[in-house]
């Protein structure tokens, strides 16, 4: 029930809003930096820089011809993330040959426009050339070592933070590394020495690790990440900051976001939310985003994974803060109005600031987030594999649809409805086909045995009130099929 105690906190009255407020305005005036309150920015970018951070977003290089992306993109953001352009398979398709061509060009935009450069990623398991897979472990190692510094070599001085390593944690509850090449080869200390070559590449660009599904504090895998980051800083291993993802559902970030990005930072390193989008962008589970990341004084800055709708990677789930046709939507709004009530509240500061609670903005968290909205309004869908289960306990029904598919891989996402009555957790199984297997899960955990799948709740999800809905997606190999899906209540 965590999204029923966020919404309770944020029904304050508007005398309790007052009141907070003027007393961040006085502890502020106590200490002397408080600021004139500047006219409201109209971008995301300028209203962002006003409490000194940036915010930014995934760009493909095939985009920045469209005069209407590019428009959106000059005008709003002021940090790009290329989407694919810097990863292994693009960079090096065969080893030893470097291609720099298509990031070169985002970078070459970025330059021109003032805006700044987030590399991503150097050491990531998915979008790896097949060559890197038949390596031996002395040869990975080495072919890793000279990845990292040729990239970062070539584009030294023109990124602000470097995505090291991504996604590198398990999502089966183990809080433990993932299988990849480079874990089942190299051992636990693949990260380490990645970071450690990383920052003897470029002693300037900030070093992160970066990942999904660690944005709720309890969370085996926030937790595994944690101690990871904390072992690294008491060691010195040279790592500056940590990307949440944040590829939220419907009900958007979980109740201890907050809680998660201020107990990194007390560890001595820069947050950052790295690829915000969430399924049909409710304009308060954006606005809890941004606040929570305004609310901790090293939550450096935020990036959306897209500007509109069709620009999406989950272009099914309308996750992002511009229709498609280029119209900003009710999130951008809500996310814009934040962004300038942060105006002068937390910057500078190198400790956590998350208890400066009078920032809230005015009015537009509305308070309704449930966390069911029903995300299944996706494109070119079959639907079926609908079945009851919760012998004991309460019952479930889950649907499946396609959401996006591509050669060699798709996109899911299942659909979990209470029955008549409510639940606290579920279950969804299913058999996966010849050549399927899943490659990433959000807004669910994931179990795998031999070709059966199992995806419970994750920890904000699971309640489920009589007839509610709440949806998790997945990414997948091979070709998509209509699964038979079991669900079962608790
Ligand atoms: O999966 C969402 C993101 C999760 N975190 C890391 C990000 O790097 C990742 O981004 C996505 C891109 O948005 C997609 O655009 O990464 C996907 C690959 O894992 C990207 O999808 C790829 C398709 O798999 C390719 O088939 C396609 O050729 O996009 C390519 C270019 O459109």
């Amino acid at each position: 029930m965590a999204w029923f105690k966020r919404d309770t906190r944020r029904r304050a009255t508007a005398a309790t809003i007052a009141g907070a407020a003027a007393g961040v305005a006085l502890a502020l005036l106590g200490m002397g930096t408080f600021a004139t309150h500047a006219a409201a920015a109209g971008s995301l970018g300028s209203a962002a820089a006003q409490s000194g951070r940036y915010f930014g977003t995934a760009v493909p290089t095939a985009k920045l011809g469209d005069p209407a992306y590019s428009t959106i993109l000059d005008r709003e953001f002021g940090m790009i993330t290329p989407e694919n352009e810097m990863k292994w398979d693009t960079t090096e398709p065969s080893r030893g040959s470097f291609n720099f061509g298509p990031a070169d060009q985002i970078v070459s935009h970025a330059a021109a426009h003032g805006q700044k450069m987030r590399g991503h990623t150097l050491v990531w398991y998915q979008q790896l050339p097949g060559w890197v897979s038949g390596l031996s472990a002395s040869d990975l190692q080495s072919a890793m070592d000279n990845h990292i510094t040729q990239e970062m070599t070539h584009f030294k001085g023109k990124i602000y933070a470097w995505d090291v390593v991504n996604e590198a944690f398990a999502d089966d509850g183990s809080g433990q590394h993932r299988s990849s090449p480079f874990q089942d080869k190299l051992g636990n200390g693949f990260i380490e020495h990645a970071f450690r070559t990383a920052r003897s590449v470029d002693a300037n660009a900030k070093l992160c690790y970066n990942d999904y599904n660690i944005e709720n504090w309890t969370d085996a895998k926030t937790q595994g990440v944690y101690n990871m980051v904390k072992d690294f800083k008491s060691r010195g291993v040279p790592i500056d900051c940590v990307g949440f993802q944040s590829h939220f559902g419907a009900g958007g970030p979980p109740s201890s976001f907050q809680t998660t990005l201020s107990n990194f930072a007390a560890l001595g390193v820069d947050v950052q939310i790295t690829e915000l989008d969430i399924a049909q962008a409710p304009a308060s589970a954006y606005a809890n985003t941004v606040n929570a990341c305004l609310h901790v004084a090293r939550c450096t800055g935020i990036t959306v994974w897209g500007i509109r709708d069709s620009d999406s990677w989950r272009s099914g789930d309308n996750p992002l803060l511009f229709d498609s046709s280029g119209n900003p939507k009710p999130a951008y709004t809500s996310v814009l109005n934040a962004l300038n009530a942060a105006t002068g509240t937390t910057t500078g500061g190198t400790t956590d600031g998350g208890t400066t609670s009078g920032t809230t903005n005015g009015g537009t968290t509305s308070g309704t987030t449930s966390g069911t909205t029903d995300g299944g309004t996706t494109s070119g869908t079959t639907d079926g594999g609908s079945s009851t289960g919760g012998a004991g306990g309460g019952a479930c029904t889950a649907t499946y649809s396609t959401t996006n598919s591509w050669s060699g891989g798709y996109q899911g996402e299942v659909k979990i409805t209470a029955g008549s009555a409510a639940i606290s957790g579920w279950t969804v199984r299913w058999t996966l086909s010849g050549g399927q297997s899943i490659t990433q899960v959000w807004n669910g955990t994931l179990t795998t045995s031999g070709s059966t799948t199992t995806v419970a709740n994750a920890s904000y999800n699971g309640s489920l009130q009589p007839a509610a809905s709440t949806t998790f997606g997945f990414l997948a190999n091979g070709s998509p099929s209509t699964p038979s899906l079991t669900c079962t209540g608790s």
